[in-house]
């Protein structure tokens, strides 16, 4: 492969995050999905943020699931196969397993295949009598679930309130989609955040020590370095905001001042203010998740939050 001299990485660049990139800062509105946060130093960034004291969901969770833990796998099916869509860390997973010790088979679903083949390694390591059966997939398209779990009854577990990245009507059809992939008669086990007090909110996707500003300005780090892109990232502010209306957090990088960008072969202009929207967290209370998922064909069965109401766990059936 002969390599190019002015932008060695754009040799290499992902045909669609390039395609991405051009459509959504083609518009009048600029935006670009969240999905791009998560390179290797995003990756890193977000774990970073899973630990400042201003973003309570991941402790919160983990908090619901070590004490409803026993609830949990008393209402899941024995020698059950669970599938978990877009396996991050596995942290949240083996607060499960401690409670699930008779599991017939855990399944984690992402499109990384070195990823998945580390983390089942290490499980199938720590937890020897489980079997790891991994789906290189992206859980937004369907898949298929690998033959070895055939008649095996089902559970999907969805948790760090993932679901709030989706707008309520994708979330309805990948809820919709989760169901089908799972099967009749399926539990479904998902983290999801709550609506509260926006100070709170804010609070937790803009922190003091900034991590989250990083986090949020790492792509368009990504963009010059994979895209060949000349962002002034001092020229870009990283804001969150809550919108009540629409029961989301938003984050944006705004420009500071007018600019113009080169990203390959394309130039792309920002006004003063202008914003690039790069994520939306979307926020329930248990009613309208609950209905939400009404709308993908689950049923509650039960859902728990933390003293602070901050977080929820729902259990799901369909
Ligand atoms: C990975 C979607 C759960 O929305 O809270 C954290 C991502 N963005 N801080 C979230 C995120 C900024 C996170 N999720």
């Amino acid at each position: 492969m002969t390599v190019n001299p002015i932008f060695p990485a754009a040799v290499a660049a992902d045909p669609v995050f390039l395609s991405d990139v051009r459509e959504g800062f083609g518009g009048t509105r600029k935006t670009l999905s969240p999905k791009y946060f998560y390179d290797a130093a995003g990756s890193e960034l977000f774990e970073a943020i899973t630990a400042l004291p201003e973003y309570y969901p991941t402790r919160t969770e983990i908090g619901i699931l070590d004490a409803r833990g026993p609830d949990i796998a008393a209402l899941l099916p024995r020698h059950a196969a669970l599938v978990e869509f877009g396996s991050g860390s596995t942290a949240k997973l083996r607060r499960l397993l401690r409670h699930l010790p008779d599991l017939a088979a855990y399944v984690p679903v992402d499109v990384s295949g070195e990823f998945l083949a580390e983390q089942a390694a290490t499980l199938r390591h720590d937890f020897p009598g489980l079997t790891v059966a991994p789906v290189v997939a992206d859980f937004t398209q369907h898949f298929a679930l690998p033959e070895s779990i055939a008649g095996t009854p089902r559970a999907g577990f969805f948790p760090g309130s993932t679901v709030g990245n989706f707008e309520p009507a994708e979330a309805e059809v990948l809820l919709r989609r989760f169901g089908e992939i799972l099967g009749s008669g399926a539990f479904l086990v998902l983290g999801v955040d709550l609506v509260k007090e926006t100070t709170r909110l804010e609070a937790a996707y803009d922190d003091a020590a900034g991590v989250t500003a990083a986090f949020n300005l790492n792509l368009l780090k990504r963009i010059n370095r994979e895209l060949g892109g000349d962002f002034d990232l001092d020229a870009f502010a990283h804001r969150a905001v809550f919108n009540r209306e629409a029961s989301r957090i938003e984050m944006h990088l705004v420009a500071r001042s007018d600019q113009s960008v080169r990203i390959g072969g394309d130039g792309f202009s920002f006004r003063e203010g202008e914003s690039i929207h790069t994520e939306n967290s979307y926020k329930y209370t248990l009613e309208s998740f609950r209905t939400l998922a009404g709308r993908a064909g689950w049923q509650s069965v039960e859902a728990w939050t933390d003293a602070e109401a901050l977080f929820s766990v729902h259990v799901l059936r369909r």
